[in-house]
């Protein structure tokens, strides 16, 4: 049975920019992980996101199209994350960009699982910090509240802790699970060990993992049964 966003534990993310080879993608995407997210910050193609997802098909396991370039929307996903960052500088990432793309395909994602994600970005060396002119965020007081104002005043169902790149700061990922009443808690950044998933996963509901797939894929894999 495919898993629906709440239930998932562990995911892949899979960039359509970067290649893949076939027996790669066949080991992550039966590697036992609850989902494979498809998505990535640029050159973002139409083509390059099909491909990926016909390769994806032939396994029994949900594909998720995060929506972050309008280009590369199209049916067929099982699920579709619309992500914000909630810390952005410019007001085009946090709605801009989404009223856009739903005015654009809004009309084929109605019946569709729809799922908006509240970014905090906090590596402020990724590229989609510098895209999106992430606000730099010290405190941790900081943190908590952007995760309250997406969960509690918002009420986005997923508030996404991205690091991409680095790996974070447990401790706030911990404080801020503390203050989530109803939204589930993705993080991402850095994951590229059985130890490093496991540490994340005592305080995130969702661990995504992204780059070590590309890099070690042995690594990569070992962080899903880390991640029970
Ligand atoms: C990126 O949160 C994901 O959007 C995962 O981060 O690539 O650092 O694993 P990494």
């Amino acid at each position: 049975m495919l898993l629906p966003y709440n239930e998932w534990r562990h995911v892949f993310k899979l960039d359509p920019a970067k290649e893949i080879d076939e027996d790669a993608l066949k080991r992550i995407a039966t590697s036992g992980t609850d989902a494979i997210i498809v998505g990535g910050t640029d050159d973002i193609t139409l083509d390059a996101t099909l491909d990926l997802l016909m390769r994806l098909r032939r396994y029994a396991v949900a594909v998720a199209l995060e929506v972050s370039e309008l280009k590369a929307a199209t049916m067929g996903f099982d699920a579709y994350l619309a992500p914000s960052v909630l810390n952005s500088g410019k007001l085009e990432y946090v709605v801009g960009k989404q009223v856009e793309a739903l005015e654009e395909v809004g009309h084929m994602l109605a019946h569709a699982d729809l799922v908006g994600e509240g970014y905090i970005v906090l590596n402020p060396e990724a590229k989609v910090a510098r895209l999106t002119e992430a606000k730099v965020l010290t405190e941790t007081d900081q943190i908590t509240a952007y995760a309250q104002l997406a969960d509690s005043v918002f009420r986005l169902p997923v508030v996404y802790l991205e690091y991409s790149g680095v790996y974070g700061d447990p401790e706030v990922v911990r404080q801020v699970k503390g203050v989530l009443r109803q939204a589930r808690l993705f993080y991402g950044g850095g994951i590229d060990s059985a130890e490093r998933a496991r540490e994340m996963g005592k305080y995130a509901d969702t661990i995504v993992v992204g780059n070590v797939i590309y890099d070690d894929l042995e690594a990569a894999l070992a962080t899903v049964a880390a991640a029970r």
